[in-house]
């Protein structure tokens, strides 16, 4: 383990009380439950995915919602969805916070539902930021749950009537206990599954990075944090670069896709695209 993973391994970890409740709560519920709904941030579904759901959800009707689709890089998803499916699992690649790119899931979900006779609850599942209450908002066609930039913002479990014969939940996102590799981690803090003020963003930039061009054998384009704080301006008196603040900016540039829509994981186990 060098240096940069140490320091990442200590800040990355979060799990707050909400969450050992909600995933309490969302065990409680699950009897009620005929549907679930699992949006995963298509530019990580390895990292993103959580085995404590796998267990809970059993053999629950299943329908995996890959987010983020804007900013992944579009062959890898589409590799994604292939994966998936070789698995029996439907995955919808979708735009999160748009309306019509979410209501592709409408036709999946209303077939699922019409499986059986009366009427379906489904639940929207998945990490921290993943963009759960925003397909629920897309669904519903209207902002009914909260939905802000940053992980942690749905606290609680809240029913959604979508239809005369379906019914919809929305969760908190859910981290596991403890998150696996030093890999995973600063990936997830770089695809903001948890919160800026848990974990240093000047490693998880480095961590990015020196992935990035190993990945590319040398020729990204894409600039470390030194070559974007200069660009950017992030500079203090005496030539010194703000780190800090420019790794913030960079994590929020790699989420706005300044850098190009990046994948971070394939379905064969290697680097994204
Ligand atoms: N670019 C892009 N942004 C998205 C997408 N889906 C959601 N977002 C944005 O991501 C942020 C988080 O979305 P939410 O719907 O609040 O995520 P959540 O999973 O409910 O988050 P928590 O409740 O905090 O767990 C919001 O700023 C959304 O506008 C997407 O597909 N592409
Ligand atoms: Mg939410």
């Amino acid at each position: 383990m060098t240096q940069h993973d140490a320091a990442l391994n200590k800040v990355v970890q979060w799990y707050p009380g909400h969450m050992v409740r909600a995933m309490r709560k969302i065990g409680e519920y699950l009897k009620l439950i005929d549907i679930v709904v699992e949006v995963i941030d298509a530019r990580a579904p390895r990292s993103d995915a959580n085995p404590m759901l796998d267990e809970m959800i059993g053999a629950r009707k299943r329908l995996i919602v890959l987010s983020r689709h804007d900013l992944a890089d579009p062959a890898t998803t589409k590799a994604w969805v292939a994966d998936f499916a070789a698995r029996n699992r439907t995955a919808i690649a979708v735009e999160g916070h748009q309306q019509q790119s979410v209501s592709k899931i409408l036709h999946a979900l209303t077939a699922l539902a019409a499986e059986q006779k009366g009427s379906s609850r489904a639940i929207v599942v998945g990490l921290p930021n993943s963009g759960k209450s925003s397909v629920i908002n897309g669904l519903l066609r209207r902002s009914a749950a909260r939905t802000e930039d940053r992980a942690g913002v749905t606290r609680q479990l809240q029913w959604f009537r979508l239809s005369p014969t379906i019914e919809l939940m929305d969760s908190p996102g859910i981290l596991v206990p403890k998150i696996g590799t030093p890999e995973s981690q600063w990936k997830l803090a770089l695809i903001g599954a948890v919160p800026r003020e848990r974990y240093d963003p000047v490693e998880v930039v480095f961590h990015f990075h020196r992935w990035l061009v190993a990945r590319s054998k040398g020729r990204t384009t894409v600039p470390d944090l030194d070559a974007f704080a200069r660009a950017r301006g992030f500079m203090r008196r005496g030539g010194e670069i703000d780190e800090h603040n420019a790794a913030q900016s960079y994590v929020r540039a790699f989420n706005e896709g300044a850098f190009g829509r990046i994948s971070l994981e394939t379905p064969d186990g290697g680097s994204g695209a």
